[in-house]
């Protein structure tokens, strides 16, 4: 078997620098060797640098949204990549990155798997917004609502067109969430509205998260047969556990929940795409960085089938 590995220096999708040197760190602390001393070969898309070189000289605000050209030139580079991986076979690791990235991962995923893909969303963040809902305008807050289609037409004439090469790939009940904590009112609206499943971190309090991710893997994948796409951004985590994230949030998995839906993935034989997003080694001290890349760099491999014993 052989991992795709797509390293996404970018950082558009939101206001922090540093998330964009993500993947470099992720490298230094050696997860290439890593994933090959588990024994699988590995494939690196070549270019990494491009995507810092892709931002435009000029590029204002469209409606609310933030760098929307840039982002869509950047994920659309991240779709072919994807895409390329998964033609070939491999699964698609994408290291980013902020998590306005997944709109070409998954975009790529589907590509080749078609809407039997399931998506497992591990995140404080529903990132759900619409071009009309988002208060901030940060893209990394949005990325679902273009891969599900849930702009409506005045958002898209808002756009310009610029999202308009995203197609609706995704099917609402394909998709599931664990670790929510922090969601914005317009996107409860839309969680609401479609009928989207998501476990909260009262979920994973009430239920352990053992129970958690079976009733999840139960709703998008329940004879364990569908290709897995899981989107892991590392603010999931506790900020105890993951600090160095641009938006962390009190309150999150710990590092054992964390691993454990990474491990109960892998154990399904099902996952086709991992995305390791929103790890910031510019923000806190030298320690906080090393936790969180470490952190980052476990949880790929455990998807990718470490076991404890
Ligand atoms: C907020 C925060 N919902 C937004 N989203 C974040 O900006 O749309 N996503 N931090 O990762
Ligand atoms: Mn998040
Ligand atoms: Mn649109
Ligand atoms: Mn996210």
């Amino acid at each position: 078997q052989t991992i795709g590995v797509t390293c996404v220096p970018f950082s558009g999708g939101q206001p922090k620098g540093g998330v964009d040197d993500g993947p470099v760190e992720m490298i230094r602390f050696g997860i290439v060797d890593q994933i090959e001393g588990m024994g699988y070969d590995v494939s690196i898309s070549d270019g990494m640098d491009k995507y810092r070189s892709m931002r435009p000289a000029s590029d204002p605000p469209v409606g609310k949204l933030k760098n929307p050209r840039y982002v869509s030139l950047a994920a659309r580079r991240v779709a072919d990549q994807v895409r390329a991986h998964c033609a070939s076979g491999s699964l698609a690791l994408t290291l980013g990155g902020d998590h306005s990235i997944a709109m070409g991962t998954l975009v790529g995923s589907t590509a080749v798997y078609g809407d039997d893909l399931c998506v497992l969303w591990i995140d404080a963040h529903a990132d759900i917004n619409t071009p009309a809902t988002t208060d901030s305008g940060n893209l990394h807050g949005c990325p679902l609502s273009f891969i599900l289609g849930l702009c409506d037409k005045q958002d898209h004439s808002a756009d310009d067109g610029l999202f308009g090469w995203i197609k609706p790939c995704v099917r609402t009940d394909s998709l599931v969430y664990i670790g929510l904590r922090d969601v914005d009112s317009g996107e409860k609206a839309i969680l609401r509205k479609h009928g989207i499943k998501a476990f909260s971190m009262h979920d994973v309090d009430r239920y352990g998260i053992g129970r958690v991710v079976e009733m999840a893997l139960d709703h998008v994948n329940p004879e364990r047969t569908r290709p897995i796409h899981m989107s892991f951004d590392v603010d999931a985590l506790d900020p105890s556990v993951a600090p160095a994230t641009g938006t962390p949030v009190r309150g999150g998995l710990t590092f054992r929940e964390g691993h454990y839906i990474c491990e109960a993935v892998a154990e399904t034989g099902c996952l086709v795409a991992l995305d390791l997003v929103e790890v910031n080694p510019a923000l806190g001290d030298p320690e906080s960085l090393r936790q969180t890349v470490a952190v980052g760099c476990s949880l790929v491999r455990c998807s990718l089938g470490e076991t404890l014993l």
